[in-house]
């Protein structure tokens, strides 16, 4: 008995301090402030609080204020009744006379400043903003600057959000399956809810909350109309109940055939007076449970999904009768552009621009179409949407992919706001210059009434959230950048990994680094110059240009990579597809000519031969083998210069990412050598001297089945 006890708490002991870090706290890791200097310097600032507030959000600011100095200063701050010296004090801006400071306007009301102030003739750190919600932002922004060890002395900033909804989408089934979801099953345990409230939603709610996030889309854009019952709206009520007090909305996602899969009518038909009945009714029932339920995300005639165009009617008819039913609660539609169709006999590229620019202007003023960043599908390199700029008179909003379906899922590391900036920060010319995709969905270009961004979750009950432990990092990066989509991707890489992984300024620096260049690590091992869409059948884990002759041709590779003798690439310029033209005429001369079409994105538009001549003289041919190749070598760099950093990370995430870096060493191998033999073929020239061989010829890689990857 006695061994027994003694095995325990040996075993137990020895796994607690040898394994410490399973990242169940994401960026909210907080931990002593090891500069001695500094610390007293924070100490005699933040020596008390106060918050003259009782509400759920104020107490959630006081607490998540108190829980993490008592980490980050070892010392309890505690909440007092008056404000004292040197103390940290909230206040709204409608009490600022009240406490004979000057007034102070925000443009938006969850906006907030911190500064020193003198107040009362006491020195303190003030966090203002008009609202509560804000309060509570600005309390985790100080955290994050302590937990950065940022100068607190004079701190004078203020902040305001540039998009007003910034909305994570949950592919989420009601299995609890998550549909592309590689960090275990969902969050929401619909079984145990509404009565059970799961430690995990409060996390995720802080998590959120921590940078900016303030609205979350419960369920899957393919969607099942349960949800929308009396049962399961109670088990959301608990969930939005929940996520209120830190400021975030629910959204669901609304199957438009629901009339009559649980309205029992015969028909969805959006002009059918039954059917808009039904739909008021229901929102009139949602709106009773929750007050304040953000509106719909609906995915129609998308990919076999239901719609309007099943009635003879158009996306504004669809979008409009629900904008109508919800209007009177202040709800919105998010309606998804992500439409094409493979009877059409049109470049899959081109059809969702074809399809909503003749109803610009034709759409409720709270509906926003949500477009992905490019016109295929989340990609590891797109040019942006063309419908960004194009719909001058309708709200935009832009949908992000966080979980990385072909960007190698919780196996590979891709640190991804590289990519959302990309297209943010793309000039769409629509009224002139600095036209940025930015500044179409932020709503200023086009004087919108609402703007939003959508990020596609990659968030499960995995302990550590997303699978991978550096995944974290691109939850956090959606977060920053669409609270502020000017920050740069090192910024906010640098930012997650002082505050999650604690590492010392050089290790912090080989992070960031590595974080940096995993991206277009993923890019050049996969589809480099503009190829797209190469990735295994259905699953998407893994090459596989060949997949060719299936039920749709544009969900074949050979569709968007056209590799022959004559050589490859999709002709999207006016001698083929003409979809340069999408786009304002500045980009499409640019992206229509050879010569001025950036290389990133030269195969996307151009199909052109083997030997046509890239600008740094190789020829195509070459110059994509060497592309594969440095895409292998910058994994093989990632790893190396990982492995180096064992002793400065925890040794938990030290060995997870380690492994799992071996694993993408392999899959980058596999989708090179995949890659190169494949369009050998078709090229007919050998692999450039100097590069090593294939281990296995093409009918070996084309063997090759994944079994298990998740999310399908
Ligand atoms: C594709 C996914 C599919 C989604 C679809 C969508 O493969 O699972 O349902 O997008 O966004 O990327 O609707």
């Amino acid at each position: 008995m006695i061994k027994k006890l003694i095995f325990y708490i040996l075993t137990t002991t020895f796994s607690l301090s040898a394994f410490a870090d399973n990242g169940y706290n994401l960026w909210l890791n907080y931990k002593l402030v090891e500069d001695v200097s500094l610390l007293a310097n924070y100490r005699t600032q933040l020596q008390s609080l106060y918050i003259p507030y009782q509400n759920a959000t104020a107490k959630i600011a006081a607490s998540e204020l108190e829980n993490a100095l008592k980490i980050l200063l070892n010392e309890r701050v505690a909440e007092t009744k008056e404000i004292k010296e040197n103390s940290l004090v909230l206040l709204k801006t409608e009490d600022f006379t009240k406490y004979g400071l000057a007034s102070k306007s925000f443009e938006k009301t969850d906006a907030f400043a911190i500064e020193k102030k003198m107040i009362q003739n006491k020195p303190v750190i003030l966090i203002s903003s008009p609202s509560e919600i804000g309060l509570l932002y600005g309390s985790f922004k100080l955290l994050q600057i302590l937990g950065t060890n940022g100068d607190i002395s004079q701190i004078n900033i203020q902040e305001s959000p540039k998009i007003a909804r910034r909305i994570l989408n949950h592919w989420d089934n009601l299995d609890r399956t998550v549909e592309r979801g590689y960090a275990g099953f969902s969050l929401w345990d619909w079984q145990r809810l509404p009565k059970y409230i799961d430690q995990r939603y409060i996390d995720y709610a802080r998590a959120n909350a921590s940078i900016g996030i303030n609205g979350t889309v419960l369920t899957n854009v393919n969607s099942n109309a349960l949800i929308l019952t009396k049962e399961w709206l109670q088990k959301v009520k608990a969930l939005a109940d929940t996520f209120r007090p830190y400021g975030i909305r629910v959204y669901l996602t609304a199957r438009f055939s629901a009339p009559i899969e649980i309205g029992k009518l015969k028909t969805a038909d959006p002009l059918d007076e039954e059917v808009k009945t039904w739909w008021k009714d229901k929102a009139n029932e949602i709106y009773n449970i929750i007050p304040d339920f953000g509106g719909f995300l609906v995915k129609a005639n998308s990919e076999g999904q239901p719609g309007p165009q099943n009635y003879g009617r158009n996306h504004a008819d669809g979008a409009n009768m629900l904008a109508k039913a919800l209007a009177p609660h202040g709800g919105i539609v998010m309606w998804r552009a992500f439409v094409y169709d493979n009877e059409v006999p049109e470049d899959r590229a081109k059809q969702a621009y074809n399809e909503f620019k003749p109803l610009d202007g034709h759409f409720e003023d709270n509906v926003i179409i949500q477009v992905k960043n490019g016109a295929i599908d989340f990609q590891p390199r797109e040019p942006f949407h063309p419908l960004f700029g194009a719909l001058s008179k309708t709200n935009t909003m832009a949908e992000f992919q966080i979980t990385q379906e072909y960007l190698g899922m919780a196996t590979n590391l891709a640190y991804l706001a590289p990519l959302f900036k990309e297209c943010l920060d793309a000039d769409t010319y629509a009224k002139g210059k600095n036209s940025t995709v930015a500044r179409v969905i932020d709503g200023s270009l086009f004087n919108n009434k609402i703007s939003a961004i959508a990020g596609v979750s990659n968030i499960g009950n995995d302990i550590n959230w997303c699978g991978h432990p550096l995944a974290q990092s691109n939850w956090f990066a959606f977060g920053k950048l669409a609270w502020n989509y000017s920050l740069t991707s090192e910024q906010i890489a640098r930012e997650w990994t002082k505050l999650t992984l604690h590492t010392n300024n050089s290790a912090t620096n080989e992070v960031v680094d590595i974080l940096m260049q995993s991206r277009e690590a993923v890019v050049n091992y996969m589809t480099p110059l503009g190829l797209h869409h190469l990735m295994g059948w259905d699953h998407h884990y893994g090459p596989g240009p060949w997949i060719a002759n299936k039920p749709r041709a544009d969900w074949t590779s050979v569709y968007y990579h056209k590799a022959d003798k004559n050589g490859i690439g999709f002709n999207r310029t006016r001698t083929g597809s003409d979809a340069v033209d999408q786009y304002q005429p500045q980009l499409a001369n640019e992206f229509n000519s050879t010569k001025t079409c950036p290389e990133k994105y030269l195969l996307w538009f151009h199909h052109l031969s083997w030997d046509y001549r890239l600008k740094n003289g190789e020829t195509l041919w070459n110059g994509l083998v060497k592309k594969y190749y440095q895409g292998v070598e910058e994994v093989w760099q990632m790893q190396t210069a990982w492995n180096k950093l064992n002793g400065n990370i925890d040794p938990e995430i030290h060995l997870a990412v380690k492994q799992l870096f071996s694993i993408q060493y392999d899959d980058a191998v596999m989708w090179r050598d995949a890659c190169v033999l494949y369009f050998k073929q078709f090229s007919g020239k050998p692999i450039p001297a100097g590069l090593e061989k294939p281990k296995h010829d093409l009918k070996y890689y084309e063997s090759l089945e994944f079994k298990y990857v998740p999310g399908i």
